[in-house]
């Protein structure tokens, strides 16, 4: 399915995101469909460390709910019947694992950015609009993904990047979205969020930025009421 609205709609919410002042990029899902490299960090870790967890796509879709890689691996741990029996101590180590092995997926095989992104970074760009980026990813999986998909100077082309770990809490609170206006130093009225899924738009909902959804795998079917517009590819706007 293409977008959601009227011929006309789609290019009124086109016009809004050519004139914002700001594009705000969310990136897991968003800029690349990544969720399958980070599944498999998460079972490599996991086989690593000696715990026989392997989680399918079918569980990771479920696990996904949970923003945050630590919150997932606990929400998992709490969900066996035995219940939880890993100290946040070692939940830590097991994601720094994890976060390891995903920088070493994406260094070595790269993760394509989704259709459309770099002609609308290109684009924006050229209007002269700012770009930033709002993750709840850590910074180091934002270096590694982005540095190959844009080059070792990818990030003198976003003005702000604010990561998970440099919050307090993760999407769906607004936290991240909420740094990136004040470093941006613009109303959230004058930014666009670009998101994939429920907990991204309600983050940028809860900062009061606009949000254009671009349907991911995971995603695919959680409730965007109230995004400006859902697309499948972001090819659609540019
Ligand atoms: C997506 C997330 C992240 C990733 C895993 O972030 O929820 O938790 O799934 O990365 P976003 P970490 O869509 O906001 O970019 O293990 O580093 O959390
Ligand atoms: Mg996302």
């Amino acid at each position: 399915m293409t977008a959601t609205l009227s011929p006309a709609a789609v290019d009124r919410v086109k016009d809004m995101v050519a004139r914002a002042g700001a594009l705000i990029f969310d990136v897991d899902g968003t800029l690349a469909e990544t969720e399958e490299v980070h599944r498999r960090a998460f079972n490599d870790a996991f086989a690593q460390a000696g715990l026989n967890w392997c989680w399918s796509r079918v569980v990771y879709r479920e696990l996904l709910r949970v923003a945050g890689g630590k919150e997932r691996i606990r929400a998992f741990d709490a969900m066996r019947p035995s219940g939880a029996s890993l100290s946040n101590g070692r939940i830590a180590e097991l994601h720094s694992i994890k976060t390891a092995r995903y920088v070493e997926l994406v260094a070595a095989g790269g993760c394509a950015l989704r259709p459309g992104v770099e002609a609308l970074l290109a684009t924006a760009q050229e209007r002269g609009q700012r770009l930033a980026i709002a993750t709840t990813t850590s910074r180091d999986n934002v270096e590694a993904l982005l540095s190959v998909a844009l080059g070792p100077d990818w990030a003198c082309r976003f003005e702000a990047i604010v990561a998970g770990d440099e919050v307090a809490r993760k999407k769906p609170a607004p936290d991240v979205y909420f740094d990136v206006l004040a470093k941006l130093a613009l109303p959230a009225s004058d930014c666009i969020a670009i998101e994939d899924s429920g907990n991204g738009l309600m983050a940028a909902s809860r900062a009061g930025i606009p949000a254009l959804i671009t349907r991911s795998m995971y995603f695919c079917d959680d409730d965007f009421s109230g995004a400006l517009l859902t697309v499948d590819e972001l090819t659609e706007i540019v």
